[in-house]
């Protein structure tokens, strides 16, 4: 049975189709610095906002018109993954994320959510065989349930990281049967309260160490994922540990862990800790750490996790400049962490809201391969900092042979002399806009 029946593969029809379910921009085979568009974007559907998302918010009831609601839970769990993949083909998205708990119901123990879920993932593993599609990755969901209160890696609680470490490791179990291509750990509630009743070092020994058990299971099970943490800085934790990129580098090079993790980055976690999408994917893109991206975008008025459809095509143009200067972000991909808005409740919304997202990824892309096949950033970088290798002194310094003594001579010989230049910044901007628009 079909679950979008009026919807067909959608095409590509070019930028003047009135044809909604159409691709504007996005042609899967276009070639784009020597590579198709798919294999620069390696889109991915998220299974928690697309299937069991219902629409409700704090203030208000669900909303979302769903029709593979079934008899029982476990009906609604296989209807699910019938319509799951339909989305996906009709997309032509070769990828998808899923938690545990989104896939499989968690039942009235630990036995019968972890049976359920050998079920679901194993229909998921006939429709993957069947149609091609890969896992990008998994997760296990350690911040819904209550007894995650306090933290799951984090938690006070040796019984509550037992139970953390059955989900990662049925999680990794799960992830070798599908042929995972990357494992995320997002820490929702590994953080904090208060202080007053915290010991941040034992709970940040204790997430490490629930860390490198995985990294041991997997090897034991002879599957190696690419691990990734997710950063956010807050929201449901009023403080987050993996607040941001940089914080997470360091946990990662504090606990000896950047053989095996990467970062997963996602647009609006970047927006909520104060730094642009662009700043979070060059500060992993330069400890080489760059592994994959969760697309979405926040909204500025609200100071939230919005989780909204990436529409952005500035923002998305300076992400995609970053994830082209990484040489690509494979086996990462672009993973729409992303929800429909309460009033986008049709079936067919799901639909329209990944165009959406595709759609702008895909003019993102060209526009930053633009901007790289005219050198607009290198040259303003070269010309910005030419003084380094086209002064005498600039030279002497990075060739190491200058020391504060020879330097101090220097600056009292030219200081007064120092000819500034002017970084022209609002013209630079003015030239992007003729890029992007
Ligand atoms: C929450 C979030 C998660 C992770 C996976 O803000 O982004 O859905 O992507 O747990
Ligand atoms: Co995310």
């Amino acid at each position: 049975m079909s679950y979008f029946p009026q919807v067909e593969k959608i095409q590509f029809e070019g930028k003047g189709t009135k044809n909604r379910f159409a691709f504007r921009h996005y042609k899967a085979d276009e070639v784009v610095l020597g590579k198709p568009m798919k294999e620069h974007l390696r889109f991915a559907v998220a299974y928690w906002h697309t299937m069991t998302q219902d629409g409700s918010d704090p203030f208000g009831m669900p909303t979302n018109e769903r029709t593979w609601i079934g008899a029982t839970e476990m009906d609604t769990a296989k209807n699910r993954v019938e319509a799951f993949f339909e989305i996906l083909e009709k997309l032509g998205v070769e990828y998808f994320c899923f938690h545990d708990i989104d896939v499989a119901p968690a039942g009235n123990s630990i036995e019968e959510f972890m049976n359920n879920l050998d079920e679901i993932t194993d229909l998921i593993k006939v429709k993957m065989d069947q149609t091609g599609i890969k896992l990008l990755w998994n997760t296990a969901n350690m911040f819904s349930h209550p007894r995650f209160n306090n933290g799951a890696g984090s938690t006070n609680d040796p019984e509550v990281f037992a139970y953390a470490a059955a989900q990662v490791k049925k999680g990794l179990d799960i992830s070798k049967k599908l042929g995972g291509a990357n494992y995320v750990f997002w820490g929702g509630r590994e953080g904090y309260e208060t202080l007053l009743n915290t010991d941040m070092k034992f709970e940040q020994d204790n997430i490490a160490r629930l860390f490198k058990m995985s990294i041991a299971y997997g090897e034991k099970i002879g599957h190696k994922p690419q691990f990734l943490i997710e950063p956010k800085p807050k929201e449901p934790s009023k403080h987050q540990y993996d607040f941001d990129a940089a914080t997470t580098m360091a946990f990662i090079k504090n606990y000896g862990l950047e053989g095996d993790f990467k970062l997963n980055l996602e647009a609006n976690h970047a927006t909520l800790a104060g730094h642009t999408f662009e700043h979070e994917l060059r500060v992993a893109r330069e400890y080489g750490a760059l592994g994959s991206i969760d697309a979405n975008q926040g909204d500025m008025l609200l100071g939230w996790d919005t989780d909204e459809f990436p529409t952005n095509v500035m923002d998305v143009t300076l992400a995609m400049y970053e994830i082209l200067q990484n040489g690509g972000i494979a086996p990462g991909g672009v993973n729409f962490d992303a929800k429909v808005r309460r009033s986008s409740f049709a079936m067919e919304d799901l639909i329209l809201a990944h165009i959406a997202g595709m759609d702008t990824f895909a003019r993102g892309l060209k526009v930053a391969a633009k901007l790289i096949e005219d050198k607009f950033i290198s040259d303003l970088l070269a010309e910005r900092y030419g003084k380094w290798t086209n002064t005498e002194i600039g030279k002497s310094i990075l060739a190491g042979k200058e020391d504060l003594e020879s330097l101090s001579s220097y600056a009292y010989k030219h200081g007064d002399a120092i000819e500034l230049e002017s970084s022209h910044i609002e013209y630079v901007k003015s030239v992007l806009n003729d890029y992007v628009f």
